[in-house]
């Protein structure tokens, strides 16, 4: 067992070594000292065949999409509505055109709010989140809930940052319309145990959406076998280009929902008295699209796949549980988010110490962390801190990587220590 392991150990480290060489800015210096990037997480950095891909899209086929007879157009729609594919493939979708192209996460979050929240929201009733939600999986749904006078309600979280389930068959029953839910916590790292709840939920007959932005890059996201409602993610921090995200929605409910935006390409006709609206997936996609992202996201994805999302799981996972080890080997670091079932996500602080100055010390010698409330104040305040340090790791990060990390965190907590 132990050869085994070694052996795909052995393996992992030659390919992350190989892998690197993919990624042109993990070889550059920061302040004399070799970038080490722990900050996938806020997003990813991108490989060379995506940076070729845009490239080669703006010198052989720039063009506008579906909306000329001319060759460049119609290589152009070719090309997009093959990426469409690509990513129906790659979440399993079972159709085609349930795949919206938006700018990212929040976008794919926002349309489902307001349309949903149009058709059927109204006074009294709830829409249910968790107390561990981006910004972009609150806000949205708190603006919805006072223009239509209805509640958000929150499920909470235990000590060690997973969800706290135990009032959740109640908290369903409370006149519920939607429940939205992160899949893994960006902060914490918590693993969400999202099959129960989408099964609990449909019991309810309550459709469910899913913020997928830190669980597509890592593992193997099946909506079928999901069978979630929605799922919202982002193309930057998988790998692609940023400006381009993924709206996934059952068809049934993608036809029931009404438009987001108006203007052009989502239409099928235009009077002055009246307009009819085209079909999924163009009713959702307003305006001429990022054409160059979506290639640059088709061969993220195909880039993810030559690796494997098994072998890439398997590998943070391994780098997570070593700066886990590493980490607490020092005294005095508290730790946000210790769930049994964890995603590459390390959020700390050194006892009395600001996280900002964590981060400058560690930029100061090369190591990119995000340090402030990550865009979830909410949760912030339940931990009671104003920001933590978040190292997150991506299948380019290395052990040596954490070790210098590691001596990074001792040089700052020398500093920076009172006690
Ligand atoms: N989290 C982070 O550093 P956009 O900005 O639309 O691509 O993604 C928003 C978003 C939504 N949900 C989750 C769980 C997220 O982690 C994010 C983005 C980054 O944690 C930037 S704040």
């Amino acid at each position: 067992m132990q050869r085994i392991s070694f052996f795909f150990s052995y393996l992992c480290k030659m390919n992350t070594n190989l892998i690197r060489n993919d990624f042109p800015i993990l070889s550059q210096t920061i302040n004399g000292k070799p970038l080490i990037y722990l900050d996938s997480a806020a997003t990813t950095q991108k490989p060379q065949v995506v940076i070729d891909r845009i490239a080669n899209y703006y010198k052989t086929i720039n063009s506008n999409v579906h909306r000329g007879v001319h060759r460049l157009s119609q290589e152009a729609t070719g090309a997009m509505e093959l990426a469409r594919e690509t990513v129906q493939k790659f979440i399993n979708a079972k159709e085609k055109h349930e795949i919206i192209f938006t700018k990212g996460t929040t976008e794919s979050i926002n349309l489902v709010a307001q349309t949903f929240a149009q058709e059927f929201l109204k006074e009294g009733d709830s829409i249910v989140i968790s107390a561990m939600e981006h910004h972009a999986n609150i806000v949205p749904w708190q603006q919805v809930c006072k223009q239509k006078k209805a509640n958000l309600l929150v499920i909470p979280i235990l000590e060690n940052g997973e969800l706290d389930l135990s009032n959740i068959d109640e908290l369903l029953s409370k006149n519920v319309k939607l429940l939205a839910i992160t899949h893994i916590s960006n902060v914490l790292g918590t693993v969400n145990p999202i099959e129960m709840l989408i099964e609990k939920s449909h019991k309810k007959n309550i459709p469910v959406l899913i913020d997928a932005a830190q669980s597509v890059p890592h593992e193997t996201v099946d909506v079928q076998k999901l069978d979630c409602d929605f799922l919202a993610f982002s193309g930057h921090k998988m790998y692609a280009p940023m400006g381009i995200g993924i709206l996934y929605g059952k068809g049934d409910w993608l036809d029931r929902l009404p438009p987001y935006q108006f203007g052009g390409e989502m239409i099928s006709e235009v009077r002055f008295e009246e307009t009819t609206f085209n079909e999924l997936p163009f009713k959702f996609e307003t305006g001429t699209p990022n054409v160059d992202a979506i290639l640059g996201l088709e061969t993220a994805i195909q880039y993810l796949q030559n690796i494997g999302l098994a072998q890439v799981s398997a590998y943070e996972n391994e780098l997570l549980n070593y700066a886990t080890q590493k980490l607490s080997e020092i005294d005095n670091i508290i730790f946000h988010g210790t769930a049994k079932q964890k995603s590459a996500v390390l959020s700390f602080n050194i006892q009395n110490v600001h996280n900002s100055d964590v981060g400058t010390i560690l930029d100061q010698l090369g190591i990119a962390v995000r340090t402030g409330h990550h865009c979830a104040q909410p949760l912030m305040n339940i931990l009671g801190v104003p920001g933590t340090v978040r190292a997150s790791f991506a299948f380019y990060n290395t052990k040596e990587e954490i070790d210098t990390f590691i001596e990074g965190m001792k040089i700052a907590k020398k500093m920076l220590s009172t006690a």
